[in-house]
């Protein structure tokens, strides 16, 4: 019974989560500081100033403010740029028929991402129109794990949290919508997390759980 799915993005809809990681590196590689892909499972679903404090954790010197804004906007340009390199056949035929399946049930589909680059990312997949509503990292002021975008996507959807599901890949994202009081699909490293209401391997169990 429930009425409206809200998709986290980046690890869920793509497979954006590779470029940042790509992008960091290159970031932290040009100031001699240490970064591998755990300390990259930390990034996930949190906001991109956040990540950047993450990374410097290993820093052997301080960065100024006006600096760290630097740093960040050098790793979006490097991001964008393998952003702009993407089309509609980056879009998984499992991603896109589950989707259109709820669609066609009826179901309200709606997008809850900290990035502030979920725009662009939906018209590179030609999924511009596709979802009812889109909450992104330029709508919120706290970012995952709290669940601000969350119940934002639901007040907007106007439907109550508990007819709501939410699907997540990143621990943060799983504790911001458990903090929301939602029920959660984990793919990826968030079906391992012990608040997820439905860990599930392949994205179209999604059709499933929906209908059942
Ligand atoms: P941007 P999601 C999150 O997106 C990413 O998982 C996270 O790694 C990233 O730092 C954050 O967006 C901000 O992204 O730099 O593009 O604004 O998983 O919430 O869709
Ligand atoms: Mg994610």
């Amino acid at each position: 019974n429930k009425k409206a799915v809200i998709f986290d993005l980046d690890g869920v809809i793509c497979s954006t989560d590779k470029y940042h990681y790509i992008a960091w590196k290159a970031m932290a590689d040009s100031i001699q500081v240490y970064f591998d892909e755990n300390i990259n499972h930390r990034l996930r679903g949190v906001s991109r100033m956040e990540s950047l404090e993450i990374i410097l954790e290993r820093a052997k010197r301080e960065f100024t403010e006006e600096e760290k804004i630097q740093l960040t906007e050098k790793k979006n340009q490097i991001y964008q740029k393998m952003l702009n390199q993407m089309s509609e056949s980056d879009l998984s035929g499992e991603v896109w028929n589950t989707l259109k399946r709820l669609k066609e049930s009826g179901i309200l589909l709606a997008i809850g991402s900290s990035s502030k680059n979920t725009k662009l990312i939906l018209e590179r997949l030609g999924l511009k129109d596709f979802f009812d509503i889109v909450i992104d990292g330029n709508d919120i002021s706290n970012s995952k794990p709290d669940p601000e975008v969350f119940l934002k996507a639901a007040d907007s959807l106007g439907v109550p949290v508990e007819e709501c599901l939410v699907v997540e890949d990143a621990n943060a994202g799983i504790q911001a919508a458990y903090a929301g009081g939602f029920q959660t699909v984990g793919v990826q490293e968030a079906a391992g997390n012990e608040h997820t209401t439905f860990p599930v391997k392949h994205f179209d169990e999604i059709i499933k759980l929906i209908e059942a």
